[in-house]
């Protein structure tokens, strides 16, 4: 049933709404959307829900968000079943929270497991979509919700003689369900990212040698995890409302307060007792020590300062120093990694690098130059590997929306639509893709925000936006090609204000030889996004214009 028409029996569609993806994103808007009243439909390519979480399962995998803002908040009786164990949840833990969620919603009986979509084709004369998956099916829908999640794609670069190797081969984004073994045997991890620093002392704790190539090094700051007690929960949870609340408040989506709108200005002992204290709460709560960490170069050098004398302190070995010290971009300009002491001899990554059997190969100066049948090649130097490990991340942000052949009403492909740069408005919609909404979408918030919190706003906001076109006139929503436009533009203005774009990252594409370097996400904020979403509701949705679909019309 449409969000405003009675079901007449003769529905030219399949299902309101078309749901791709079953991660947080996709459970969420079937749930939301279904109990607004829409008839709704998931598909997942995988065989669980999980997103990501579902791929993502190699050892040692945690989600960098605090677990008690890991989680749904819009629902206080899924709130009150649910106690993650540690401050940061394991991917195991978090993956049994979305199955426990999407039943406890009732939602896993809409989702088509193990369907993959090929293709989304908008019918322009039917005004409805038409999803094909890869069963052969073609389900009609006047809605699609491209919940794709913005970290799903794996980048696996392009190395020379990469089908060669002779032993075994992972990455990390697509690790298998069956249990890996690194016992007595020589591992070459390829990276030094969030996930690579994770798995580091799970691989050496097991390995005979650990062989760590690294590109850039990172500013990494500890976790300081630990597991919860009922207490700490039941503390949480009775302030939850009041936590929710101060999260929207503050730019990255988190409920943390700094300490001070900027390190400028104060004396060192003073930046040093903020940073001291910061660095002992962990996280992200260091990252948020300073308001302007990532608008002011002076403030960012100095905390950057502090994290290379925390480096410093840790080895004795200035060559290694030397290799770990990250230089020449701002501290966060890259998603920072949190080090985690996260293997049965409670090593970090630091820690794990310490090791005698671990070695850390520089491949800046020597990068990578292919794999061999025995191992990898550097520009310098071979090394004999029976497994490596590619923790080298993500096509982020727009690779997910290339798997699947999407066209829009006038038949052309998003793909080629975005060419340089990604057309949206608030992340959400494409002009010329009437009725295709996403979530976490390219110039929304969601890389570099909480995550939950953009989701439940854009999921929520997205139906209002239909509610609002069925009440007044149509299913037939599309986005004016001015509002993406000026969207567009101010994404970037806003970009350019920030510290951001002084880093090579993914969160501007450049991880990927190739691809355009553009930054991605929308940089202004939580409280500045959620204040755009909420004028435009209030001024009645000036951004898009609305017609009746021929199927509404008729059914009139
Ligand atoms: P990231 O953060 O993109 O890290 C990928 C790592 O792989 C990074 O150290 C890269 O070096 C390295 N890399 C990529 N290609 C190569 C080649 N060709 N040679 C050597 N090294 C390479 O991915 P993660 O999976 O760790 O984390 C992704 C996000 O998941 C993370 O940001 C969190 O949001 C959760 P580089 O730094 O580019 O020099």
């Amino acid at each position: 049933m449409s969000a405003s028409s009675p079901d007449t029996g003769s529905d030219p569609v399949d299902t309101d709404a078309v749901v791709v993806g079953a991660g947080f994103a996709g459970i969420y808007a079937l749930y939301h959307l279904r109990e607004q009243g829409l008839s709704v439909r998931g598909i997942e390519r995988a065989d669980d829900v999980g997103g990501t979480w579902y791929h993502n399962r190699y050892p040692g995998a945690r989600c960098d968000t605090e677990s008690h803002i890991y989680q749904y908040q819009f629902s206080d009786a899924l709130r009150s079943e649910w106690q993650y164990s540690e401050r940061y949840p394991e991917q195991g833990e978090i993956l049994e929270y979305l199955r426990f969620a999407s039943e406890f919603l009732g939602v896993r009986d809409e989702i088509d497991f193990r369907t993959e979509v090929e293709s989304l084709r908008f019918d322009r004369a039917a005004g409805t979509w038409a999803v094909s998956t890869d069963d052969g099916a073609t389900i009609r829908s006047r809605y699609v919700v491209l919940a794709l999640g913005f970290l799903s794609e794996p980048y696996v670069p392009d190395f020379e003689g990469i089908d060669e190797f002779d032993g075994e081969l992972y990455h990390t984004a697509k690790w298998p369900r069956e249990e890996v073994s690194f016992r007595e045997r020589s591992v070459g991890l390829v990276g030094t990212g969030s996930s690579g620093i994770q798995i580091a002392p799970r691989i050496a704790e097991d390995a005979e040698r650990l062989t760590v190539y690294q590109r850039t090094p990172n500013y990494i700051v500890p976790a300081n995890n630990h597991p919860l007690s009922d207490a700490t929960w039941e503390a949480w949870n009775d302030g939850f409302a009041e936590t929710w609340e101060k999260a929207k408040t503050t730019a990255s989506g988190f409920p943390y307060e700094s300490d001070r709108p900027s390190a400028e200005g104060l004396s060192d002992a003073e930046v040093e007792h903020i940073l001291e204290k910061r660095w002992r709460m962990g996280g992200f709560k260091f990252l948020t020590a300073f308001e302007d960490l990532l608008s002011n170069r002076a403030t960012n050098e100095r905390v950057c300062e502090f994290i290379r004398s925390k480096i410093a302190q840790r080895f004795d070995d200035p060559d290694l120093i030397d290799a770990l010290s990250p230089e020449g971009y701002p501290y966060a300009a890259k998603r920072p990694p949190l080090n985690y002491e996260n293997n049965r001899y409670g090593w970090d990554f630091y820690e794990t690098i310490k090791q005698p059997h671990v070695e850390l190969v520089d491949v800046d100066e020597a990068p990578i130059r292919r794999l061999t049948p025995e191992g990898i090649a550097t520009a310098d130097a071979e090394y004999a590997h029976d497994t490596i490990v590619l923790a080298t991340g993500f096509d982020a942000v727009t690779g997910s929306y290339n798997n699947m052949e999407i066209l829009g009403k006038d038949g052309e492909t998003l793909e080629s639509k975005w060419g340089s740069r990604p057309r949206t408005y608030l992340g959400m919609v494409v002009d010329e893709f009437p009725n295709m909404f996403m979530v976490s979408g390219p110039q929304s918030p969601s890389p570099i925000t909480n995550q939950v919190l953009c989701i439940e706003n854009q999921v929520e906001w997205i139906y209002d936006l239909i509610e609002h076109a069925e009440t007044n006139g149509g299913d037939v929503i599309e986005v004016e090609r001015e509002s993406v436009e000026h969207w567009i533009e101010h994404t970037a203005n806003v970009a350019k204000k920030t510290l951001y774009t002084d880093a090579e990252s993914w969160y501007q594409g450049d991880n990927v030889p190739g691809k355009p370097s553009v930054f991605l996400p929308y940089p202004g904020g939580y409280p500045a996004f959620a204040s755009k979403l909420e004028a435009e509701a209030a001024d009645g949705y000036q951004g898009f214009s609305v017609r009746e679909s021929p199927a509404r019309v008729e059914s009139e």
